[in-house]
């Protein structure tokens, strides 16, 4: 059996500050940095869009952020303009360790969003993620990051569907909460058999 730690998008923009600011983002540095030192093998997830990315309200006619859109690959939430190639919104936190293996950037297609670290927001565009972790041998995968809600779950759901087995720390995760979206998230993870804890039991 073997290991792997996905640290999801703990980046400028998701913290307190940033232009997508998760509440309490910057709390998951601390127990993320602590909890990197019991996995063999680490990876970092990076929400990477180009300027002008279809997930982003200001590139839409008349639409506010956090309203809905049809794309051609099914509803889609707009998001303030976040993550952009090259900003500083767009780095890790400063204080979060990156010495991973692997930093595997998502969300750099202009016309579809990618919440996943597996599969873009279509659900079929694989980012190579499960190649690597099979190639190297991992059946086990423990999500830390942000958010809960949004690119935790949708990378917890997908690694359950490929059977991996799957726990989320929450105690190192935050939400965006975006009408009931973190209940509803849990709700999913856990019919989809992810092991969700705290109080790291
Ligand atoms: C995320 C919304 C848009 C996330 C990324 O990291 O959860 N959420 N892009
Ligand atoms: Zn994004």
């Amino acid at each position: 059996m073997s290991q792997a730690l996905i640290v999801i998008d703990v980046q400028n923009d998701f913290c307190p500050g940033g232009s997508l600011a998760v509440p309490g983002g910057d709390e998951v540095v601390a127990p993320i940095n602590a909890l990197m030192r019991q996995f063999e093998t680490v990876i970092l997830t990076q929400d990477w869009h180009p300027a002008g990315h279809s997930s982003f309200a200001t590139s839409h006619r008349q639409k506010a952020p956090f309203e809905m859109i049809e794309m051609p690959y099914g509803p889609q939430v707009l998001w303030p303009d976040h993550c952009v190639q090259g900003t500083e919104g767009a780095q890790f936190h400063p204080d979060l360790n990156t010495q991973g293996d692997l930093i595997l950037r998502k969300g750099f297609r202009p016309m579809i969003d990618s919440y996943s670290g597996f599969f873009e927001n279509d659900q079929t565009t694989p980012t190579g993620l499960e190649g690597y972790l099979r190639n190297r041998g991992i059946s086990d995968v423990t999500l830390v990051g942000l958010a809960t809600d949004f690119c935790v779950a949708y990378t917890a759901l997908d690694a359950a569907r490929l059977g991996f087995r799957v726990s989320v720390d929450l105690d190192a995760c935050r939400a965006i909460d975006l009408e009931g979206s973190l209940d509803r998230s849990l709700s999913e993870m856990q019919a989809a058999g992810v092991q969700l804890k705290t109080g790291s039991g």
